[in-house]
C-alpha cells in the first residue's frame, strides 16, 4: 500500500503570497496542491500543519474519497473557506499522485476530454473607458475570445477593478488593508456605458463579461442587467452578496443577463438553491477554495442536472497549481462553461512550473502524469512571506460596503 508518508506546507511570495501543499508517499511519489486563501494565507497554513497533517500520515494515498469524508465528516465543523482551502489542497496533492501512479493526466482518469480546449477569459482594466477599451483590443489581439471588462468609475478613487502602477491588476495590495470607495448610483451611470463603448467599437467578436463584485441590492442589479441586455453579456458577474440567495430569485424575475456566482461559496451546500431553483446561470466555485477536484466535481454534476454551467473563478491568488486542477476537470465535464485565466506575473512561473499552454483562446491542459506541475522549493525560498490584505471599500459618508 503506497501511504502518506510525508506532508510539507510552503508558504512564498513569488509576486504575491501562495500556500502549497507537497504531499510524499512511501513510494516516493510527490503531488502538489494548492491552499492559498487571499489575504488570510497563514489561517490554512496553520490548519493544515496543526490539524491536518498529523492526523494524515500513514493514510492510503490511493483513497482519495475516503480521505476527503474523513476530513470533513470527520472533523465535525463543516465547510467555509478555510476548510475547505485546506482539504482541497489535500484531495488536490492525492489526485496529482493517483495520475502520476497510472503514468496519465488527472483528465484521463477524470474520463477523459471532452473538448479540445478549456475556453478562457482575460480581465480588461482602465483608470478611464480608452485605457480600458486599449487593453480589450491587447487581448483580443492576443488571442483571447472571451474579455471581462472593468474601468475606473469616475469620482470614486480606486473603485474594484482598476489595476495599480506597474500594470498588473492584483487587488490584495497592501500591508494592512487598503480603503477604497464605492457609490453604486456613479456605477449604475457609468458601467453600462462602458460596456456598451467596448460592443461599439470592436461589436460582438468576442464574449464579453463584467463582474460587478457583490455591490448592488437585488433590485439594482436588476436595472444593471436591464440596461445591458441587448449587449449580451456573457455573464455578469456577482451582482448581489450571495449569502442572502432569495435575492437571486428577485434578480431572476428582473433582467435575462445572464448570471454568474460563487467565487465566495465553498461547498455544494453554498450553492444548492442557487442551483436547483435554477437562479443562476453559471457557478464560479473553485476547485481550491471548493474541496478540491473530488467536491467540485459533484457541485459541477449537480449544475449540469439544472442547466448551469462551470465558470470557476481563476485569478491570480488561485495558484498555478490550482489552474492545473481546474484545468483537468473543465476539459472533462459535460456542462463546462467558461474558465477565468489571469496570467501569473513572471516571478510566479519561476516558481510554479506548469504544462498546460495559451492557443488561440483556449488552455490546453498538461499531458504529464498527474496534473502537471513542477513546484521548484528552492526557487520558492528566494520569496519569503510578504503579508498583504484586500482592501475595503467605504461610502463616501465613511459606511463600510460590501467589497
Ligand atoms: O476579487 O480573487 O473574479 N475575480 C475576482 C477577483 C477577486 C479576488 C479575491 O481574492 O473577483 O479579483
Ligand atoms: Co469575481
Amino acid at each position: 500500500m503506497d501511504r502518506i508518508e510525508r506532508c510539507d506546507v510552503i508558504v512564498c511570495s513569488p509576486g504575491r503570497n501562495f500556500v502549497t501543499l507537497k504531499i510524499t508517499t512511501s513510494d516516493g511519489l510527490v503531488g502538489w496542491g494548492d491552499a492559498t486563501l487571499n489575504g488570510r494565507e497563514l489561517s490554512v497554513a496553520a490548519y493544515l500543519s496543526e490539524h491536518v497533517v498529523p492526523a494524515l500520515i500513514g493514510h492510503d494515498a490511493s483513497r482519495i474519497g475516503d480521505v476527503w469524508q474523513f476530513l470533513y465528516r470527520g472533523a465535525y465543523w463543516r465547510r467555509g473557506p478555510v476548510t475547505m482551502t485546506a482539504i482541497a489542497a489535500v484531495d488536490c496533492a492525492l489526485w496529482d499522485i493517483k495520475g502520476k501512479r497510472a503514468g496519465l493526466p488527472v483528465y484521463e482518469l477524470l474520463g477523459g476530454k471532452a473538448r479540445e480546449g478549456v475556453l478562457v477569459y482575460g480581465h480588461a482594466t482602465g483608470h478611464d473607458v480608452a485605457e480600458m477599451l486599449d487593453d480589450v483590443a491587447r487581448y483580443r489581439d492576443s488571442g483571447f475570445r472571451a474579455i471581462r471588462a472593468q474601468a475606473a468609475i469616475t469620482g470614486i478613487p480606486n473603485a474594484y477593478g482598476a489595476h495599480t502602477a506597474g500594470g498588473v491588476y492584483d487587488p490584495a495590495d497592501g500591508s494592512l488593508p487598503a480603503v477604497t470607495n464605492w457609490d453604486t448610483p456613479a456605477y449604475l451611470e457609468q458601467a453600462p456605458a462602458y460596456l456598451r463603448a467596448v460592443r461599439e467599437r470592436f461589436g460582438f467578436s468576442f464574449e464579453l463579461l463584467h463582474d460587478c463584485h457583490h455591490r448592488m441590492t437585488p433590485n439594482e442589479a436588476g436595472q444593471f442587467g436591464r440596461s445591458v441586455e441587448d449587449l449580451r453579456l456573457f455573464w455578469m458577474e456577482d451582482p448581489v452578496p450571495a449569502e442572502n440567495q432569495e435575492g437571486y430569485r428577485l434578480l431572476r424575475s428582473r433582467t435575462s443577463t445572464p448570471i454568474a456566482t460563487g467565487e465566495v461559496l465553498n461547498s455544494i451546500w453554498d450553492v444548492q438553491t442557487l442551483i436547483t431553483e435554477q437562479l443562476i446561470d453559471y457557478v464560479r466555485t473553485s476547485v481550491s477554495h471548493s474541496g478540491g477536484i473530488t467536491h467540485l466535481r459533484r457541485i459541477f454534476d449537480l449544475a449540469a442536472l439544472y442547466h448551469v454551467r462551470s465558470g470557476s473563478h481563476g485569478a491570480t491568488d488561485l495558484s498555478p497549481a490550482s489552474l492545473s486542477a481546474a484545468l483537468a476537470l473543465d476539459i472533462t465535464i459535460p456542462n463546462f462553461g467558461i474558465q477565468e485565466f489571469m496570467e501569473h506575473r513572471p516571478e510566479t512561473m519561476e516558481v510554479f512550473r506548469v504544462g498546460y499552454r495559451f492557443e488561440d483562446g483556449y488552455l490546453i491542459p498538461s499531458e504529464a502524469p498527474g496534473l502537471g506541475i513542477e513546484f521548484d522549493e528552492e526557487a520558492a525560498k528566494r520569496f519569503p512571506y510578504d503579508r498583504k490584505y484586500l482592501p475595503v471599500a467605504r461610502l463616501a459618508d465613511g459606511t463600510l460596503s460590501d467589497w
